[in-house]
């Protein structure tokens, strides 16, 4: 068993091993993904795309196209000039908001953005006609470097706004230049993290219905947020809410890519309202690759300076992040790069910081959360620097950490940039992962290795993100959304059967098995009696959907709250029904009991006396057996974790080969292990890509030249080592039932830990890792540079 901490005694479900009860729908074909909607009569969308990077459109001639067999319309950004803009806007200082328009108007801001509809019976006439559009282009200047962006005289994308940073920030505590001049040791660098594509194996799919009859617009979207998508369509489509329906069925993956809106979702949606008919597109590989929106892609220039014990006194960065075109919907260009300073100084004590923010716009494809967000290439940037600072002063690397973690008597504990850390596992996860592997052997066996000639490498990267975010923070950059809240919704039925609503959307995380697992030990039933609807926009008031690690925290805080209240219903029908008094009356696996007698009800008939058998309740003590809650965890709980890995480098071929793989994390009360272990191995597994093989790259042109699964590489099984991993509760959050959130945790370490062990690996060399993936061609020109020193 993993050498966890775990503490108090485990009620039935939460905290068991239940296997997930969507997985025989899924693995044997009967999921039901947005493509799957049978829909007659429906027309099918197909784009034409831009191939430039950013170029004014001089003409667009569509007759050809219209005129071919099967072509319905072809349509260009005149046909949506009532639509109204979508614009994602924010309170911050300095931050500029670009329009999101369902197709491009006047220019093209990067390769891939949709110039033109065609709307045929099919998809193949709907492609065929594609080709004969015409469309001139005037060529503007290129805009694909940030760092020249930034520059004045730099031509620009949105010329109406006078620069190319769409957003902005700094922030600051300490005197860090005094500091790091009293420094023993600076260690300075430029990371590089490059860019990646989230890649859900299910590419984004949209299917609009428009129900003439009842003036109501049904959108079947592969979405991680229907609640956002039903707001801001009623919106834009000048319908009342109760006449939009956001549905998200069975999801194939978001991480990321599916949780903000495209402007694909706003035009079937606006088309099926105008034709009242059925409007639905399905994106391509290529499109996928081209249009989702893409995640990291940073460049951090830091310093960090420590004394000569190793405890560090300042880090200072200064980031650019390269946000592509558009600031996407809802959460601005900002969201990547400024988490990145935000969270830079990790779970360490950092008196002296200065992290300084940029989200540049080019002509590449708009980024947006990607698992991780921020945090990925802070954490990279952070542990090279606790390493490179450990190496000068030859401290390990493990007593490096120990030295400068938060300790359990500092919660919470005030991070630079004011985030504020509650206790976590951030010392107990880096030596129960240090036991795990057998850390000191592990040593000497790399010191026996290299006298052999072979390069092996070890690497620990320890970091804190912050989950389950609820309102104060969410509210406070001025997102036109509250996503800081969901609700929950929890009914006994007329048959004795349970249902919860939520307003989260489920697209891999199991929470149709985690959130049945709460509400039953919470209610007393049996997870066979919970039936789970979610990914419906009309299944509750407010819910924005899934994504930022929240729906362990707030959707099963909320059906924590929600089924409590509805047990006290049920205790005091069953008091009336049972002729005891509430305090003598237990429920459990869906059997109401009177302690210490042989009385009892089933749920089903509780129910069937409740509803039905008038007279069984007096008529006063009827009630709703509902119970609907909100909750909002205000500020959200730290998760952390240590990683560990080992590595060799072929010293003939170069090939890097995952050895041993280990996570010790604290995610609080967990509610589904097994989840949450395949959450660690998928996450690492995303991780591991990011380190090594993952990359989208444009080219000077901006041409994105990584656009099929043939040079898009990512990792499969085979790259993948056994990930062992240990479990901590070192101390239970304040959130309700104790839960954090770590369904992006393996993606944040990951990258780090396999950096640092390249770099242990490589010391011996002088090479230092300052640029993920390290590709095999990097690590080729790595070598070879080194070699010919
Ligand atoms: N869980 C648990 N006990 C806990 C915490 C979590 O049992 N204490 C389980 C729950 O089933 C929960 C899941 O693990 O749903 C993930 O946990 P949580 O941190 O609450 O994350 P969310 O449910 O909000 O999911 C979002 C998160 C994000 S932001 C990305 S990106 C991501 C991820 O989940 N994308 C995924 N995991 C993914 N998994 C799959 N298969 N596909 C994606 O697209
Ligand atoms: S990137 Mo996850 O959907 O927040």
């Amino acid at each position: 068993a993993a050498p966890g901490l775990v503490r108090g005694v485990r009620p039935k479900n939460i905290g068991a091993r239940i296997k997930r009860v969507e997985d025989p729908r899924l693995l044997t074909g009967q999921g039901s993904y947005a493509d799957d909607r049978q829909t007659p009569r429906a027309l099918h969308v197909a784009f034409r795309r831009s191939d430039q990077s950013h170029a004014r459109i001089v003409s667009i001639d569509t007759e050809a196209a219209a005129a071919m067999p099967g072509v319905f319309a072809v349509l260009t950004a005149d046909d949506f000039a009532n639509v109204p803009l979508i614009q994602a806007t924010s309170r911050m200082k300095d931050y500029v908001p670009t329009p999101l328009r369902p197709l491009a108007k006047d220019k093209v801001r990067f390769v891939g953005e949709p110039i033109v509809a065609v709307l045929a019976d099919s998809r193949y006439l709907a492609e065929d006609a594609l080709e004969a559009v015409e469309i001139t282009f005037g060529e503007l200047g290129r805009v694909t470097d940030p760092e020249a962006a930034v520059e004045p005289g730099s031509p620009l994308l949105h010329e109406s706004a006078g620069t190319n940073v769409l957003a902005a920030r700094e922030f600051k505590r300490g005197d860090v230049e005094h500091e790091l001049m009293l420094s023993a040791v600076r260690v300075k660098a430029r990371f590089r993290m490059h860019r990646k594509t989230p890649l859900a194996m299910e590419p984004r799919s949209y299917v609009a219905e428009y129900d003439r009859g009842r003036r109501a617009l049904t959108l079947t979207s592969s979405t991680q947020v229907p609640g956002i998508l039903r707001d801001l369509l009623s919106e834009v489509l000048e319908l009342p809410g109760h006449s939009v329906r956001v549905v998200a069925p069975d999801v194939g993956g978001g991480f990321g890519g599916k949780a903000s809106l495209y402007q694909e979702e706003v035009l079937v949606s606006v088309l099926a309202k105008r034709l009242g008919r059925c409007v639905r597109w399905t994106s391509d590989r290529l499109e996928d690759l081209i249009s989702t929106s893409q995640g990291f892609d940073e460049i951090i220039c830091a310093e960090m300076g420590v004394d000569e014990n190793g405890n560090i006194l300042a880090l200072t960065a200064d980031v650019i992040g390269d946000v592509g075109a558009y600031s996407i919907y809802p959460w601005t260009a900002a969201i990547e790069p400024i988490q990145v300073v935000s969270f830079l100084p990790g779970p360490y004590k950092i008196a002296n910081y200065r992290g300084r923010v940029r989200a540049v716009s080019t002509s590449k494809a708009p980024t947006g959360p990607y698992r991780g967000v921020g945090r990925p290439p802070a954490t990279f940037a952070m542990e090279r620097l606790i390493d490179m600072a450990a190496r000068e002063l030859g401290i390990d690397p493990a007593d490096m950490r120990r030295r400068n973690l938060v300790q359990p008597h500092e919660f919470p504990y005030k991070v630079a940039s004011g985030l504020v850390w509650d206790r976590s596992a951030f010392t107990e996860s880096l030596e129960i992962a240090l036991d795990a592997v057998d850390y000191t052997a592990l040593r000497a066996a790399q010191a026996k290795a290299r006298t052999e000639g072979r390069i092996l490498g070890i690497g620990i990267a320890t970091y804190a993100e912050l989950t389950g975010i609820g309102s104060r923070i969410s509210a406070a950059p001025g997102m036109p959304i509250n996503t800081g809240t969901e609700q929950a919704t929890i009914r006994l039925d007329s048959t004795g059967s349970v249902t919860g609503s939520f307003g989260v959307a489920s697209h891999g995380q199991g929470l149709e098995t985690t959130l049945s697992q709460v509400i039953a030990d919470e209610l007393g039933c049996r997870i066979e009696d919970v039936q789970i609807l979610q990914g419906d926009s009309s299944a509750v008031a407010h819910s924005t959907g899934t994504y930022a690690s929240r729906g362990a925290v707030i959707a099963g805080g909320a059906a924590t709250l929600a089924s409590r209240d509805l047990k006290q219903k049920v205790l005091r029908a069953a008091s009336h029904v049972l002729e005891a008094a509430e305090a003598d009356i237990s429920v459990e696996h869906g059997i109401v009991s009177v302690s210490g007698t042989d009385r009892s009800v089933t749920f089903k008939q509780l129910a069937k006396a409740i509803y039905s058998e008038m007279g069984r309740l007096p008529k006063d003590a009827r009630e709703e057996m509902e119970s609907t809650k909100v909750y909002d965890p205000f500020f959200g709980t730290a998760t952390s974790a240590t990683h560990i890995c080992t590595l060799e480098i072929d010293p003939k071929t170069y090939k890097i080969r995952l050895d041993k793989y280990f996570v010790a994390e604290d995610c609080g009360r967990i509610i589904n292990p097994m989840i949450v272990d395949g959450q660690v191995h998928g996450a690492v597994a995303q991780g591991i890509g990011a380190a090594l093989y993952e990359e989208v790259v444009y080219d000077a042109d901006g041409q994105c030249i990584s656009a099929s699964l043939a040079d898009y590489v990512v990792p499969a099984a085979s790259e993948i080592p056994h990930i062992g991993i240990a479990h901590i509760e070192a101390e239970l959050p304040g959130t309700v039932n104790g839960f954090r959130g770590m369904g992006e945790g393996g993606t944040i370490g990951a990258p780090a830990a396999i950096a640092n062990a390249l770099a242990d690996a490589l010391s011996p060399y002088g090479i230092e890792i300052n640029e993920l993936p390290v590709t095999p061609e990097r690590l080729f020109r790595l070598m070879q540079a080194a070699q010919s020193q």
